[in-house]
C-alpha cells in the first residue's frame, strides 16, 4: 500500500517554557524518517503553541490520520495522558502512540488508553508500526513495542540499535521555526539557535540515569555527516548557535578532536554549547573555545564521595568538575553546574557539603534539583528495597529552595550574573521572561 495518503501527527506536549525552548529532536527525527518513506507528517510543539487538550484533535488530526504520537518524559507524562484522553474522547478508534524516555514504564500509558508504546530508539519501530497500522495487521509482539492485550501488557523483543546513525535523515525542521526557540538561560546563546545531536548513548552508568538502559552502547555520527547538517543549518536557516544535546560530548576524545578540527575549519563563527562529564582526563577546553564553544554544562550531582560511589561515579569526580570549571571560567566560558539533592546516602550533612562545594566552585550558574526516580534507571529498579535516603521529599525541596536562594543572593554572584547578562544587549528585551522564571524558582520569594 502506498503510504503517501497517510498523515501522522506528532505532539510534544508539556508546559510552555518561559526561558528555555528547545526543538524536539526526537519527534523531528521520526518525522523525517517517515517522510523519507512517503508518509505525510505534522508536528505540534506545545511548548510553543499552547493548545488545550480539547482543541488538540482539531489541530492535529486530519481525515486520513494514521496515528497520533506523543513524546513523553516522567515530568510531562500526566499532561500527555490528559491529551490522550481528549483525543480518545473524540475518536476512540484513532490509534494513539507514545514514545520517549517514559516508554520504559508502558503500563502507565496503556492503562490510560494509549494503543501502542514505542520503547527506546524510535525510527525503525515507527516505520514498521506505520506499515502495520496502514495495513491493519496486528502489532502485538513487534520489536520495541508494548500493547495491552486482555488487560496484560504484551511487550515485543527490544529493538536492535541503529548501528549507523549516518543512515538517518537529518531531523525534519519544517515545523519548528527557529525564531520560536531560544535559550535565555544560556546567556551566550545567539539567535537563531537550534539543537543537534551527534551521538546516542553514554559510556557511564550513573545509577539515577536512564541513558544506559534507553540508548545502549554509545554510537557516533561521522564528522562529515555532522558537518553537512551544521552547514545546512547555517546556510539555509541562518543558525548561529547550536545546543549540542549529546549526553556526554567528551566521551570519545578522538571523535571530539576531529569535531573541533572540523568546526575550526568551517570558520563560520557558529557558536555552541555542550554537556561534559568529569572524566579523569580533562577536556581540551582551549581548543573547544577556538572551535566556537561558549558554554559548558556539567553535572557534578554530589560532592560527597560516599554518595558518588553509590551512583557509580568516581569519588574524585567532584574535584575533576571543579578543575574544569576553574579552567573554563579563566578561558571565558559560561559554566553551568548541576547538583542533585536526595541521591542514595544523602543527609543534611552531605547537602551542606554539597552547598559549600558549589559556592567554592562557583560556576556561573548552578542548578539544584531534587532527585527524580526515573523509569529504567538502576535506582528505580531498587525503589522497593527501602528509602534511598533519610530525607523526605518535602525536606529535600526545602534544601533545594534554600540552595538556589543562597547561591544567587550572594553579592558577588549577583554582580557576576548581571555582567554576563548585560554583555548581550538583547538581554534587556528578555528581562520580563527572566523575572518570571526566577519567580517560579522562588528566588524572589514569590511562589505560584
Ligand atoms: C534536550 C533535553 C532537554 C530539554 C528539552 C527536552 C526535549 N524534549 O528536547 C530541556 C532542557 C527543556 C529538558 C528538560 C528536562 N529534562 Co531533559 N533532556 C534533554 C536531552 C539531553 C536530549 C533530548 C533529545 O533531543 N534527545 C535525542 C532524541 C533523538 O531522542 P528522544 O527525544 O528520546 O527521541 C527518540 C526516542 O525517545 C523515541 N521517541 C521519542 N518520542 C517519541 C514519540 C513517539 C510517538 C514514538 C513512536 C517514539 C518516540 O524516538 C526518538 C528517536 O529515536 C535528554 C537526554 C537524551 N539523550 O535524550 C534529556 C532527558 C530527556 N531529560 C530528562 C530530564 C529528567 C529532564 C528534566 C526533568 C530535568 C529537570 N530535573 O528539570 C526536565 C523536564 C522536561 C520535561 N518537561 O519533560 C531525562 C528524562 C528521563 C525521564 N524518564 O523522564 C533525559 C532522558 C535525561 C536523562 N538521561 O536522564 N531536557
Ligand atoms: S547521568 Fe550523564 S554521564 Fe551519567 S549515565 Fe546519564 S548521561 Fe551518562
Amino acid at each position: 500500500m502506498c503510504p503517501t495518503h497517510q498523515d501522522i501527527g506528532f505532539t510534544n506536549a508539556t508546559r510552555q517554557y518561559a526561558i528555555k525552548r528547545i526543538p524536539p529532536l526526537g519527534l523531528m527525527y521520526l518525522s523525517s524518517t517517515l517522510r523519507a518513506r512517503g508518509y505525510r507528517t505534522s508536528l505540534l510543539d506545545l511548548t510553543i503553541d499552547s493548545i488545550t487538550p480539547e482543541r488538540l484533535y482539531d489541530e492535529a488530526v486530519a481525515a486520513d490520520t494514521l496515528f497520533v504520537g506523543f513524546y513523553s518524559t516522567l515530568v510531562n507524562a500526566p499532561v500527555v495522558r490528559e491529551y490522550v484522553r481528549a483525543v480518545k474522547d473524540r475518536e476512540p478508534d484513532l490509534p494513539v502512540v507514545v514514545g520517549g524516555p517514559s516508554s520504559m514504564e508502558p503500563h502507565k500509558f496503556l492503562e490510560a488508553g494509549v494503543d501502542v508504546v514505542v520503547q527506546g530508539e524510535g525510527e525503525r519501530t515507527v516505520v514498521e508500526l506505520a506499515g502495520a497500522l496502514a495495513q491493519g495487521t496486528d502489532v502485538a509482539g513487534m520489536h520495541g513495542t508494548a500493547i495491552l492485550r486482555n488487560g496484560r501488557v504484551v511487550t515485543g523483543p527490544p529493538r536492535k540499535q541503529i548501528a549507523e546513525l549516518d543512515e538517518l535523515p537529518f531531523p525534519d525542521r519544517t515545523f519548528t521555526d527557529p525564531d520560536n526557540y531560544y535559550d535565555y538561560f544560556n546567556i551566550t546563546s545567539n539567535q537563531p539557535f537550534t539543537s543537534i545531536i551527534c551521538s546516542r548513548g553514554c559510556p557511564n552508568r550513573c545509577a539515577y540515569c536512564t541513558s544506559p538502559s534507553f540508548w545502549g552502547r554509545p554510537r557516533y555520527r561521522s564528522i562529515e555527516n555532522v558537518r553537512d547538517e551544521v552547514l545546512m543549518l547555517h546556510e539555509t536557516m541562518g543558525i548561529k548557535y547550536l545546543d549540542i544535546v549529546d549526553d556526554t560530548f567528551n566521551a570519545d576524545p578522538a571523535w571530539l578532536d576531529r569535531f573541533l578540527d572540523m568546526m575550526i575549519g568551517l570558520d563560520q563563527g557558529i557558536e555552541w554549547s555542550c554537556n561534559l562529564f568529569p572524566f579523569k582526563r580533562d577536556p581540551p577546553l582551549e581548543k573547544m573555545r577556538r572551535a566556537g564553544c561558549t558554554t559548558l554544562k556539567l553535572g557534578v550531582q554530589s560532592a560527597c564521595p560516599e554518595v558518588l560511589r553509590k551512583i557509580h561515579r568516581a569519588p574524585d569526580s567532584a574535584e575533576a568538575c571543579q578543575r574544569i570549571v576553574t579552567q573554563a571560567k579563566g578561558l571565558g566560558y559560561l559554566t553551568f553546574l548541576d547538583v542533585i539533592f536526595g541521591l542514595p546516602g544523602e543527609s543534611p550533612a552531605t547537602i551542606e557539603r554539597n552547598m559549600a562545594y558549589t559556592y567554592d566552585v562557583d560556576a556561573t550558574i548552578t542548578k539544584y534539583y531534587r532527585h527524580l526516580l526515573l523509569e529504567g534507571s538502576e535506582l528505580s529498579s531498587k525503589a522497593g528495597e527501602g528509602e534511598l535516603c533519610d530525607l523526605s521529599p518535602e525536606e529535600i525541596d526545602d534544601f533545594v529552595d534554600t540552595a538556589w536562594r543562597t547561591f544567587y543572593l550572594r553579592p558577588g554572584k549577583v554582580a557576576e550574573v548581571m555582567t554576563w547578562f548585560l554583555s548581550k544587549p538583547r538581554a534587556y528585551t528578555r528581562l520580563g521572561a527572566y523575572l518570571a522564571a526566577f519567580q517560579g524558582l522562588g528566588l524572589l520569594g514569590v511562589k505560584g
